[in-house]
């Protein structure tokens, strides 16, 4: 029979599920802008454009193949606005046999997608997303009866599963990890390498235009946009990235530097999330460099197993946990978030950087999401669900199945530990080894207490006597504890006493700027 075949904003891979076995002669490829999903969270500038851009170019892709493209325009006449409404519309045009579609990325399209099943009065067919490398299933059945899941256990048995960088059945190099190499501060005057930079051509351009035209008054500017959003473009930067910052990516994988967001980091999220790189492709690019002698193993591994282990655990421990997984609130954080988030206006010269460059990019690299904006909600005890919005609105990689247990589970620890053995909370003085921030900050680094102390210093304290009951016994933090107990009484009121002024001076945003209104 005739099959429409529904392919989402982000699944655009030539060989994704849903176009497996697509009939050119007869069947009808369908893809629409829609500004349900432009505003479910009030996405910055940059995702929106980079998505309507990639999806534009794969579609001339696909009509230039021979394929029959039905492709929805956000602003063509009686737009529904919905996956939904433009499902029905596009069933009422082509009369198919069925419809075909690949698992979407995130819980709320999936119900949706169940509702389609049952009220479309067309057979529905959902396919799994075999981009990744896990099934769900098999992580599922990992993940049973477990309490805990770890990532370097799913990660071992990631790397057996599919033989990367594995010499027979030992790892490369006889060493599963490298973590402990990739800590490296940057020399003072290093420059790291230049970048490729996609210039916008007109398809993009357009793009750009319509999002700015329906969409100004969303965070972030379009500007600097340079995302690749062809895959011929995607695997540009690919082998930019191989060639030019793989060699020294370990070394400097946890380092942050003013005016510098990039360093060695991949940039590549918002191309492989959207589907014009495959993970298995990424990954083998990264072995073949290793086995070719153009990069060391910790640097090679260290990459590797960003996505063949964190990204493939995110994902499957958010199919295994949803829907109760975002409900949880283990250590009871009920603060709005600060207006900062959005305006960048703070004192926090750390924050204000990262706010500054994710406004002007749409993109921060790991540890400035961990351990700048990630570090401060912990510590200052943010609402989960507002710092999630906010991490799902900023960034152009940003999809629920990869935000949700990075912002919930690794960061804010609201999960209870399923995901980290201990919150990541640090004081200053980390943000001061492994960045040049503190250099330019209006509050003193060294200082711990009063007016001019670094703030992360005495919310770092506040955070462990305020969750004494939860965590205190956690032996991984045994040693700040220890120190803590050593605290005389007046030090502890003195701590309680900066971190409340400092917490009573900080201004939520304003209702109509919380990016999670829907
Ligand atoms: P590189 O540092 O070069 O890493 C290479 C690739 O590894 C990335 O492209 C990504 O695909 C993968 N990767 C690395 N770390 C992770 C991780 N923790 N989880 C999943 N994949 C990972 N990544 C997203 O793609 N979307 C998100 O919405 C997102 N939200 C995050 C929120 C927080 C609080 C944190 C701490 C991390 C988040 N990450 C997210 C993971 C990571 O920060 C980004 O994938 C990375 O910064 C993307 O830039 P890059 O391509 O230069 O990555
Ligand atoms: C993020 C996004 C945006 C902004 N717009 C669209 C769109 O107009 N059409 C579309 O098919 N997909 C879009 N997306 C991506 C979807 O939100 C994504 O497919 C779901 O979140 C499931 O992962
Ligand atoms: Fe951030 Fe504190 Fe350093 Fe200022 S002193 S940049 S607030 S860590």
């Amino acid at each position: 029979g005739r099959s429409l075949r529904f392919v989402l904003g982000d699944q655009l891979t030539r060989s994704v599920s849903s176009l497996a076995d697509l009939d050119p002669a007869r069947d009808v490829v369908l893809m629409v802008e829609v500004r349900a999903e432009a505003t479910y969270v009030r996405h910055h500038k940059q995702k929106i454009a980079f998505l309507f851009a990639a999806m534009r170019h794969f579609a001339a892709a696909l009509a230039e193949e021979g394929v029959a493209v039905d492709y929805v325009r956000l602003t063509d006449p009686g737009n529904a606005g919905t996956f939904t409404g433009e499902l029905e519309r596009a069933l009422a045009r082509h009369r198919p046999d069925r419809v075909v579609v690949t698992e979407p990325g995130e819980w709320r399209v999936w119900e949706m997608m169940q509702d389609w099943r049952e009220t479309l009065g067309t057979p529905v067919e959902i396919r799994a997303d075999d981009r990744f490398l896990c099934p769900r299933a098999d992580f599922e059945r990992w993940a049973a009866g477990r309490h805990h899941l770890r990532m370097e256990t799913f990660y071992r048995g990631m790397r057996r599963r599919t033989g990367l960088l594995m010499d027979g059945p030992e790892p490369a190099g006889g060493r599963w990890n490298f973590d402990a190499e990739n800590r490296k501060r940057l020399p003072k005057g290093h420059r790291p390498p230049d970048r490729l930079g996609f210039q916008p051509d007109a398809i993009t351009r357009a793009a750009i235009d319509l999002v700015e035209a329906e969409f100004g008054d969303h965070f972030g500017d379009t500007a600097a946009f340079a995302w690749p959003v062809t895959r011929v473009d995607a695997l540009a930067a690919l082998a930019h990235f191989v060639e030019a910052c793989l060699p020294r990516f370990g070394d400097f994988q946890d380092a942050m530097k003013a005016g510098e967001p990039h360093l060695y980091h991949a940039l590549i999220s918002p191309a492989l999330n959207a589907g014009l790189l495959t993970a298995a492709e990424v990954c083998r690019a990264a072995e073949a460099a290793y086995r070719a002698g153009r990069a060391p193993l910790h640097c090679a591994e260290g990459f590797v197993r960003q996505i063949l282990g964190w990204r493939e655990y995110v994902r499957g421990l958010y199919w295994a946990r949803m829907p109760e997984y975002r409900a949880s609130n283990a250590l009871g954080a009920g603060r709005d978030l600060p207006w900062f988030y959005w305006s960048g206006d703070t004192a926090l010269n750390c924050v204000r950087e990262v706010v500054a460059e994710t406004r002007a990019r749409a993109y921060a690299h790991h540890i400035q999401r961990l351990m700048v904006t990630g570090n401060f909600a912990l510590l200052a005890g943010i609402d989960p669900a507002q710092v999630e919005a906010w991490y799902l609105v900023v960034f152009a990689d940003a999809y629920e199945w990869v935000e949700l247990p990075n912002v919930h589970g690794m960061v804010l620890w609201a999960d209870g530990g399923v995901m980290g053995s201990k919150p990541y909370a640090a004081s200053g003085a980390y943000i001061d080894r492994m960045s040049d921030y503190c250099g330019a900050c209006a509050y003193d680094v060294r200082a711990k207490s009063g007016p001019r102390a670094c703030p992360f210093n005495y919310l770092y304290w506040n955070f462990l006597l305020e969750h004494a009951a939860r965590l205190a016994d956690n032996p991984r933090l045994t040693m700040p504890y220890r120190t803590l107990d050593g605290f005389g009484p007046e030090r502890r009121a003195e701590i309680r006493r900066d971190a409340a002024r400092f917490l009573a001076s900080l201004s939520a945003a304003p209702e109509a700027h919380q990016g999670a209104q829907t």
